[in-house]
């Protein structure tokens, strides 16, 4: 298997609207066809349509929306199909085909003629389609996707074939990680329009130091054009206009942007040529914030940050993984309901547009890759793990779709003030030395990209004397779940092996720590007392008795519960329809916990807290 990694001429920035620019969502209702045998190339499917389609939603999962289990289980190639005119005014432009990320791998064509290809299901990738379009006809666009895992890709995976009793070959998914495999056009799809010249590239930092802003912005354009920044406030007053593709501005009594304010300037860009004419016109929310780690602590704008909040999925009922605006306001709408001011990206880049109504609203985010199950069991694991960064079980081209990842993840996300931190992986097999040469590349990316602080997520199987990541990291994250998946039932036994843990590595490491999973899985509506795993009873002592070990810890830095809403996963004996480790059902209606958690985050704990 060959490496997965295209880094095109594509630029990452979202579509938007202006003068200059044009967008037409493709969202809708596609054609849809599975391709078992494979056959849709030979028969020219790109070119000639697919031959017996259904209807299927864009964007969202396929996997859930028929009642059909061969759709819902399905392993392999299905395609998509839509057709769309295109204005006239825009066949002086550049034509842009974008997909907000399309699960797990994708090739498209546009009236025939292959356009691109992704192997990323979380990222976005783009096609220069003008070429390809027709003025006066419709366009057929055409996408094949595939949900197949590799150990050449993140999340990894392995497809196993198996000859059943009656001769047939039987096809199935091993894959390591928690949730289910969803597929399909996840995010929307877009065609866009630029000018001719264009911004292909925007990278806006801040700074605060208690009263002034700083403003940084690096434009990638083209050479003969100039760059023109124009900063406002929230209410549209010009408070700096600055010339040059590099440019610094200071704002005196800056409003600093936080969870309790998330206050966003905005920032234009434009695009001149040598007589002042404008050629392109771009957007961006700006909030101007400060995030650092600095003495074991976490500082927003120069103060200690206590994170409260959730690990999360992108998960929902009927819809998978595909992107809804009203699953994900109601999240968020719940989320400050409860006090949160902050949630993980857990197991993988969330849409873009998650990320920028948390600029609005006030999270603060741990952004992800899609590092998730990089170990040798599935969930839960325990007992002796085996090897896989030694036994070359991870390839150098897993490594290489691993930066090339972390490197788009940033180039994607790194304007949004939300995003205070970059996660590496989640429980991965650090343990082993080999890891340490791995995550050391890693970590330089980050480092040569960004200045934001650097996290990794660790198993509790990790033993904080033996790791060779955490080191190279500035903060830890640790999934702990004593008393659930060690010592079953038993809180006293469970939190005495938390406080143990914890005192570990806060004596092996002077970094801070956030406690990024834990949890247990809770049946809505069961109630015993005394309580018993399973019940909301449980859950909510559960949580009770973790909170006052966390407390024990000034390096302690944050909690974030496992899960913000019970998901769906494969379907295995530790799961009773997913995994119900929810503080809200999948339908986000709140277990009991949800109130224990309202009190103890909406009152002051400790500073920062
Ligand atoms: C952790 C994983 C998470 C699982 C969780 C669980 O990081 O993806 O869903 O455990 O078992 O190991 O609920």
């Amino acid at each position: 298997m060959g490496t997965f990694i295209f880094k095109g001429a594509e630029t990452l920035l979202y579509p938007r609207m202006t003068e200059k620019r044009q967008k037409k969502p493709l969202d809708g209702v596609w054609k849809f066809q599975l391709d078992p045998s494979g056959k849709g190339v030979g028969e020219r499917w790109p070119s000639q349509g697919i031959p017996s389609p259904i209807h299927m939603p864009v964007p969202s999962s396929y996997n859930d929306i028929t009642t059909s289990e061969a759709i819902r289980d399905f392993l392999g190639d299905v395609w998509y199909e839509t057709s769309t005119y295109v204005p006239s005014e825009w066949m002086t432009e550049r034509i842009i085909l974008r997909f907000g990320a399309v699960a797990h791998h994708a090739k498209v064509w546009v009236n025939g003629h292959f356009v691109t290809e992704s192997h990323n299901g979380f990222l976005p990738f783009e096609a220069d389609v003008t070429p390809f379009v027709n003025e006066e006809k419709m366009n057929r666009i055409v996408v094949k996707v595939n949900n197949e895992l590799t150990w050449d890709m993140l999340p990894p995976g392995d497809v196993i074939e198996k000859v059943t009793e009656d001769g047939e070959i039987k096809r199935t998914l091993h894959q390591q990680h928690d949730f289910f495999n969803y597929a399909g056009i996840h995010r929307s799809v877009f065609l866009y329009t630029t000018p001719q010249t264009f911004i292909h590239s925007l990278n806006i930092g801040t700074d605060f130091n208690g009263e002034t802003g700083i403003i940084t912005g690096e434009s990638e354009s083209p050479p003969s054009a100039f760059v023109y920044y124009s900063l406002k406030d929230d209410q549209g007053e010009i408070i700096a206009e600055r010339h040059g593709a590099t440019t610094e501005i200071q704002v005196p009594e800056a409003e600093a942007w936080s969870p309790d304010n998330p206050y966003l300037y905005k920032l234009d860009v434009y695009l001149k040529d040598g007589e002042g004419t404008i050629l392109d016109h771009y957007y961006l929310n700006v909030g101007i914030r400060k995030i650092e780690v600095k003495d074991e602590q976490l500082l927003l704008n120069g103060s200690p940050i206590y994170l409260k909040g959730f690990g999360k999925h992108e998960d929902a009922v009927i819809r998978g993984k595909g992107y809804d605006p009203v699953t994900n306001l109601r999240d968020m709408y719940l989320m400050k309901e409860t006090g949160a001011n902050s949630f993980r990206t857990a197991h993988y880049p969330y849409a873009e547009e998650v990320l920028q109504l948390a600029d609005q609203l006030g999270f603060l985010v741990i952004d992800e890759t899609s590092a998730v199950g990089l170990l040798s069991q599935g969930v839960p694991a325990t007992g002796n793990l085996e090897p896989v960064f030694s036994n070359g079980k991870i390839s150098s081209h897993l490594k290489e779709y691993h930066l090339d990842t972390l490197q788009r993840l940033i180039e994607r996300d790194r304007n949004h003030p939300s995003v205070i931190m970059w996660s590496l992986s989640n429980e991965a097999s650090t343990m082993e030395p080999e890891a340490e040469v791995y995550y050391k590349d890693l970590v330089e990316l980050v480092r040569k990209l960004d200045d934001r602080p650097i996290m990794n997520v660790n198993l509790m199987l990790i033993e904080p004397e033996k790791c060779f990541v955490s080191k190279l990291v500035d903060i830890i994250g640790l999934n702990v779940y004593f008393g659930w998946y060690s010592t079953p039932g038993d809180l006293k036994a469970g939190t005495a092996e938390l406080r143990n843990y914890l005192e570990r590595w806060a004596k092996t490491h002077d970094k801070p720590i956030v406690i990024t999973e834990y949890g247990v899985d809770t049946m809505p509506g069961l109630h015993k007392v005394p309580a018993v795993m399973f019940s909301e009873e449980f859950q909510v002592q559960f949580l009770e008795k973790y909170h006052n070990v966390f407390d024990e810890f000034p390096k302690v830095v944050g909690e974030q519960v496992w899960n913000f809403a019970d998901f769906m996963t494969k379907q295995d004996t530790v799961r009773v329809d997913g995994n119900k480790k929810g503080i809200f059902t999948r339908d986000r209606q709140p277990k009991m916990a949800q109130y224990t958690l309202q009190k103890r985050w909406k009152s002051p704990l400790r500073e920062g807290k």
